[in-house]
């Protein structure tokens, strides 16, 4: 069963040739019942419907925006800007992927998405934006879980279960090396 009938955690992006790499919050936080809503916008190209997505998080009752974007990536820290509902940011390293190339000289960035992971952490002092590392958007998936924990006890037990799969899986592998 759900947490709740609204989306609890928004999911914004640049632009749709970073889907793929967002899809990686979706599926943790529909593994997890947790409602979200998924929506591309561009701090660049749509600087008026970042402003409107801002009052529509609030409006929603969002309380976690997941935003991911790469490149110039300003679009955590200016959603960031327009609202107190806490971002976390996902550095995109995209490659020309609107084409599935995936081959290292067909990466968007020159700078291997260090410039998306700065964009997104040097925001000014009084203005915090969180990031996960480039291209980790499960891991952004994964912290919204811990904040809704606070609210949804149920989700606390079902991190402690992920942490404990981890810990057996590790302890599996190092079994298979002894033999
Ligand atoms: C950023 O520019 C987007 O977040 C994306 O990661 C990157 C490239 O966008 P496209 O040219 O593929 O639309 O704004």
């Amino acid at each position: 069963m759900a947490y709740s009938k609204k989306p609890l955690v928004g999911i914004i992006m640049g632009s749709s040739s970073d889907s793929r790499i967002m899809q990686g919050a979706a599926e943790i936080l529909d593994e997890h019942k947790i409602k979200h809503e998924d929506q591309i916008v561009s701090a660049h190209r749509t600087p008026a419907r970042l402003a409107e997505y801002a009052k529509h998080a609030e409006k929603m009752g969002f309380k976690i925006i997941i935003a991911g974007a790469g490149g110039a990536a300003h679009l955590p820290g200016m959603i960031a800007s327009h609202t107190t509902i806490p971002v976390i940011g996902v550095p995109i390293l995209v490659y020309n992927d609107k084409h599935h190339k995936k081959t290292d000289t067909e990466k968007f960035s020159a700078f291997g998405g260090l410039d998306s992971l700065l964009s997104i952490t040097e925001m000014p002092s009084g203005s915090p934006v969180v990031a996960v590392g480039v291209n980790k958007a499960g891991n952004a998936g994964i912290y919204a879980m811990k904040i809704l924990a606070n609210e949804f006890p149920d989700l606390k037990k079902k991190l402690k279960l992920h942490k404990s799969n981890q810990h057996n899986s590790v302890m599996k592998e190092s079994d298979q090396l002894q033999k």
